[in-house]
């Protein structure tokens, strides 16, 4: 049995969420392998919408159980909030959610001290969602942090209040205009860990090789996506992670040679939230057109995303790094309406023509060549075969799965489950 992976191929926000729902069914084990609450998957079925931070997307389905890998960092405000807005909801998740003891805690502080960091660039801040994310992954590395399996052992919060001690020093050091309560976030976040400790801690990785064992398959799902990979992103815009397939790797303790399918999700055209080289960025009302049809705008944080056409170069560049052998596109339906479409194939480099992704793809080191596209009018959203395609959505599906040289086997036309069609 294999672990199957399912990844973003841009900057995040590629739809994965709606994609691991789709394929849920096919799986008894629903995996998150990395991040933490600065992902933000939105689920659309029956008419309702759903955003999920930290739980894997497989929760809706009655018979999958969900863990949360020792990859991932844990905010334990936000997941009791998760947890209680899965109230709604008739389901039983105290069964079907298990949590690594490996994975990491967010404290109150590496939220404050995201905070600090962020606002001591100025100009050149990441864009993060400030969820704590950077600096708990620096503790993580630093061998400093706490972990879901500590929050077992009675001294807890001695460790607990040195690590504190210790961030609040280092806020201080960034003399910034910070404001905060932390004995109230404190409180919070005790009392939102005990009700985290009703869930079940299991050593993830061991659990997770017997399923394989017992021939039980498992999707690993992704957050974010390819280009904001912490080595292979566009570098420090970036999140604090290997959001690409060999994160799946380290991120729940499964062997290269587990790896199944790996399923890449791209939008049809690019989009990106918080700062960071983007050379296909549009500024114009084409630009401004496909944020307002497409609703781009942040699931969590509500930030609006920046848009641009679809970059081949990048595209291709993510697909070498995942090792992706099947892909879903995504969105093609807001492109109705366009009279053209653009597709870069190449860039400027130097002088130069190249198609690969340079170190730096800063605005003034790379100029985009495109490859123009007839546009089509029809809407695709009530469609739900590859039959109803119009003529030109088919000339660009076809000439993006030559240049990949990968199967595009999903097309989504909606957000909804139902308006998802195979190829
Ligand atoms: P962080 O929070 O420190 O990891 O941010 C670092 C960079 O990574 C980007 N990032 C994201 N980009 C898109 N979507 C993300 N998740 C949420 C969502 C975002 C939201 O899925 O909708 O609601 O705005 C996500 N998380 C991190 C971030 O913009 C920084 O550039
Ligand atoms: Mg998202």
């Amino acid at each position: 049995m294999a672990v199957d992976l399912l990844l973003g191929l841009q900057w995040g926000d590629e739809g994965k969420g709606k994609i691991v729902d789709v394929l849920t069914s096919k799986y008894n084990i629903i995996a998150r392998f990395q991040g933490g609450p600065n992902a933000g998957h939105t689920l659309e079925f029956d008419g309702i919408k759903h955003v999920l931070r930290t739980i894997p997307s497989g929760i809706f389905h009655k018979d999958s159980i969900n863990v949360i890998g020792n990859g991932v960092v844990i905010d334990p405000v936000v997941f009791v909030q998760e947890l209680d807005g899965l109230d709604q909801f008739d389901l039983d998740y105290k069964s079907k959610l298990i949590i690594s003891r490996k994975a990491h805690v967010i404290l109150p502080t590496h939220r404050l001290l995201d905070a600090a960091s962020e606002t001591s660039k100025g100009k050149a801040k990441i864009g993060s969602t400030l969820k704590g994310i950077g600096p708990t992954y620096m503790d993580k590395t630093g061998r400093n942090g706490i972990r879901i399996g500590d929050l077992e052992l009675d001294n807890w919060k001695e460790k607990y209040r040195a690590l504190a001690n210790k961030h609040e020093a280092m806020i201080g050091f960034y003399n910034v205009d910070i404001q905060y309560d932390l004995k109230e976030m404190e409180d919070e976040f005790f009392s939102a860990v005990e009700r985290l400790k009703e869930l079940q801690f299991i050593d993830s990785e061991e659990y997770l090789n017997q399923a394989l064992k017992n021939g039980k398959p498992i999707l690993a799902e992704g957050a974010q996506g390819s280009l904001l990979d912490i080595d292979f992103g566009t570098y420090p815009f970036v999140t604090s992670s290997n959001t690409t397939a060999s994160g799946a790797c380290t991120g729940l303790g499964v062997a290269p040679n587990k790896i199944g399918e790996v399923f890449g999700i791209f939008k049809a055209y690019t989009t990106r939230v918080g700062s960071g080289p983007f050379p296909t960025e549009l500024f114009d009302e084409v630009g401004s057109d496909m944020a307002r049809i497409g609703h781009e705008f942040g699931a969590v944080t509500g930030r609006p995303r920046r848009c641009g056409w679809l970059d081949l170069v990048a595209l291709k560049y993510a697909c070498q790094v995942n090792g992706v052998t099947q892909l879903s596109m995504m969105k093609g339906d807001v492109l109705s309406g366009f009279k053209t479409l653009k597709v870069c194939t190449a860039y400027k480099y130097k002088g130069e023509t190249i198609t690969h992704l340079p170190f730096n793809i800063e605005a003034e080191n790379v100029t985009p060549i495109y490859t123009e596209f007839k546009g089509w009018k029809d809407d695709l959203t009530k469609m739900r075969d590859v039959s109803e395609f119009p003529a030109e959505l088919n000339d660009y599906i076809d000439f993006l799965e030559k240049e990949l040289e990968i199967p595009i086997t999903i097309v989504s036309v909606g957000p909804d489950r139902t308006q998802t069609i195979n190829r």
